[in-house]
């Protein structure tokens, strides 16, 4: 069914020159459709091809102290993924020509022979190891096309003042399907935004700003991804040597608890958010030729009835795929059942926040869980067949007792892929504000998870050392074969 999403034209009154492309590539349109010129978007809807829409997905960043410092070049990243980000804010965008670049899959991608429009507008995602690289490429490319510049993401969503800059017009914080595309609507008629969960920028200056209460609505549900916009990156969207080919899913925005060093919280104001069901099963359907469907939700079983229902769905579906997705140990103690339904479902690989193997040092993370279930919660699903992805971390005030003690843990247990990622406050987070005053590294390029940016208990070249050999001795477990997951360090 061709639904009209607009019957006006309307244009931004962004500048002169943006104006004036806009009425040129308008004049140009065909056919016209009951009077009005009309174009196509992939999905059949039809609107008035307004503003051109560039989303940037950084390259591949981050500066490594191992390497710089003591040349240990052994901490490698070791997935890459589909910007699903990016696909879901074009979802929402339909009636615009949009495009996705992402320069992790392909270097030149901003060259002018690549682009296929001048951008009207770009929009630009970046964690926070990448945000240093969103400025940069904002500045170049604000010079370039005096284009509107809106940042989003995580942090963006972390620390949205970090962002006040002369190139950047508009920092998204948190969800931003709906959000952005009630921008680019005020946008394209000309007015000033003022839209909750949007900060508006003034020549480097951040105006007011109202926070957004995120719903479902700002899932936009009945829009799915446009994961059509990388297709033709699509074979090297890949959790090298476990899941193969690999395609992402969102299930779930936020979470149900508020770990002091997790960032997910912000993303959502503290709200544990979900897709329907069917939309989550409709993606899932749409990845197509994949080998293995990871959920990028925090948390995916935060709501067992919808879990529950989901799994059913799944089998119903006859998706015969590995699924990959994270889960709280808690929430398999408390519901072993759920999991063997999912099991039956493709769960192929659970990934575990197992953080910490002391009480202790849980209990200060905030993480409100204990040892013995993550324990408890491995050997459920190792019974039931169901692989480990386990996530631990090192904290900078590690000795080389609790080095060992991690070790023996890690060895002694049925984790299929130890991850342990060094402990990094997060600006925007609580354990940030604990931290904030013995942080000794605050360049933003360093905030990978690999480096430790307040001083480390142990010498420091030592320190590495013994983080670089445990990681290479749990990644090995990645090229020994098998089908297992695999995990970004979150
Ligand atoms: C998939 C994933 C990856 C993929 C990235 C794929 C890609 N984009 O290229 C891979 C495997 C490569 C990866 C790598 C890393 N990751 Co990662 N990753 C994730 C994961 C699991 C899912 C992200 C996702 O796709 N979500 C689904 C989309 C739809 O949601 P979203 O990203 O939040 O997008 C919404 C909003 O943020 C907003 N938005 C996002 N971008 C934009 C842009 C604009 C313009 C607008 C308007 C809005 C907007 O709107 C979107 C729709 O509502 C998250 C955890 C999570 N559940 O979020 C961690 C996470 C993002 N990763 C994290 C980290 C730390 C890393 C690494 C540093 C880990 C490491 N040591 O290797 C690297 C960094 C990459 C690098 N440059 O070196 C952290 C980020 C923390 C932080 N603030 O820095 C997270 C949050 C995990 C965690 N719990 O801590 N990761
Ligand atoms: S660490 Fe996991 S359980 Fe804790 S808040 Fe983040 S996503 Fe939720």
């Amino acid at each position: 069914m061709e639904i009209p999403l607009r019957v006006t034209v309307r244009y931004v009154s962004i500048d002169q020159r943006s104006h004036r492309r806009l009425m040129e590539k308008n004049a140009g349109l065909a056919p016209i459709i009951n009077g009005s010129q009309r174009v196509s978007d992939n999905y059949g809807r039809y609107a008035l091809p307004n503003m051109n829409i560039l989303l940037i997905n950084p390259p591949n960043c981050g500066r490594s102290i191992p390497e710089e410092n003591y040349g240990i070049t052994r901490i490698k990243m070791i997935f890459r993924g589909e910007p699903l980000s990016l696909e879901t804010l074009a979802g929402n965008l339909g009636g615009h020509p949009v495009a996705i670049v992402d320069l992790k899959a392909d270097p030149l991608g901003l060259s002018p022979e690549r682009l296929p429009f001048t951008p009207d507008v770009v929009g630009l995602t970046g964690v926070t190891c990448e945000a240093n690289t969103v400025l940069a490429i904002s500045e170049e490319l604000k010079a370039r096309f005096g284009t509107v510049v809106v940042v989003g993401g995580h942090h963006a969503s972390c620390d949205p003042g970090f962002f006040s800059r002369p190139y950047v017009d508009y920092v998204v914080v948190g969800l931003g399907k709906l959000s952005f595309r009630q921008l680019i609507d005020t946008l394209e008629a000309g007015g000033k935004p003022d839209i909750p969960g949007v900060l508006n920028i003034r020549e480097g200056v951040q105006e007011s700003f109202t926070p957004r209460c995120y719903t479902t609505a700002d899932l936009v549900d009945d829009r799915p991804p446009r994961y059509d916009l990388v297709q033709q990156h699509r074979d090297t969207y890949v959790m090298s040597g476990v899941g193969g080919k690999t395609g992402f899913v969102a299930s779930a925005f936020g979470c149900t608890h508020s770990c002091a060093f997790c960032c997910i919280p912000n993303m959502t104001e503290n709200r544990y958010l979900l897709h329907s069901n069917a939309s989550v099963v409709r993606d899932v359907m749409a990845l197509g030729d994949v080998n293995t469907i990871r959920l990028v939700d925090a948390n995916t079983f935060g709501d067992v009835g919808m879990a529950s229902d989901l799994a059913d769905r799944l089998i119903q579906a006859g998706v015969r795929k590995p699924l990959v997705a994270d889960v709280r140990s808690d929430t398999v103690v408390r519901n072993p059942g759920l999991f063997e339904r999912w099991r039956k479902a493709g769960l192929a690989v659970a990934v575990i926040g197992f953080e910490e193997i002391s009480d202790q040092r849980l209990s200060q993370l905030n993480k409100r869980n204990t040892v013995q279930t993550n324990i408890e919660a491995a050997r459920i699903l190792k019974t039931l067949g169901i692989r480990i992805v386990g996530d631990f971390i090192v904290s900078p005030d590690y000795e080389e007792a609790d080095f060992e003690r991690l070790e023996t843990f890690i060895q002694q247990s049925d984790i299929d892929l130890p991850i342990p990622a060094i402990l990094t406050p997060i600006p925007g987070t609580p354990l940030y504000e604990r931290m904030r005053s013995h942080i000794i590294i605050d360049n933003l390029d360093y905030y990978t998870f690999t480096n430790a940016v307040v001083a480390t208990q142990m010498a420091e070249a030592h320190f590495y050392q013994r983080y670089a050999g445990l990681l290479e001795h749990c990644l090995s477990h990645l090229h020994s074969g098998g089908s297992h997951g695999g995990k970004e360090n979150d």
